[in-house]
């Protein structure tokens, strides 16, 4: 009976540690790496969506909708990283239909609300924020 006793018990250490190395194995795995598409005048002058909420490793499209040309340009005087905003800023236009461009997140970032407009639009309201986590 005792044998019975120490063998159910060395089963149900087992059990446990086998339910432990399979939970670490299954939330250890690397979150894999999003890409969030924006686009570029949606219903008018302005992102969508506005905000987008990013990690660091992540890729943002920004594609083109109506009302062509927009550019992105991240405002370093509303950002937790002054110098990701420069770095993060894509000056050219985009005049064609649909094109695109990609910014990449770094693996680095500062997380915070980093505020970005397009240059000719800003007067007319056409702001975003990107939040990295
Ligand atoms: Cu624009």
């Amino acid at each position: 009976m005792r044998f019975i006793s120490s063998l159910s018990k060395s089963i149900a250490l087992l059990a446990c540690v086998v339910t432990l190395v399979i939970g670490s194995l299954v939330f250890s795995a690397p979150a894999k790496a999003a890409n969030i598409t924006v686009t570029m005048g949606a219903g008018g002058l302005q992102f969508s969506p506005k905000k987008v909420t990013v990690k660091p490793g992540d890729t943002v499209t920004f594609k083109n909708g109506m009302l062509a040309p927009h550019n992105v340009i991240f405002n370093p005087g509303n950002s937790p990283d002054p110098s990701l905003s420069k770095a993060l800023s894509h000056k050219q236009l985009a005049y064609k239909p649909a094109e695109t461009f990609d910014l990449n997140i770094p693996a680095d970032a500062k997380s915070g609300d980093y505020e970005f407009f397009c240059t000719p639009h800003r007067g007319a309201g056409m702001v975003g924020h990107l939040i990295v986590e």
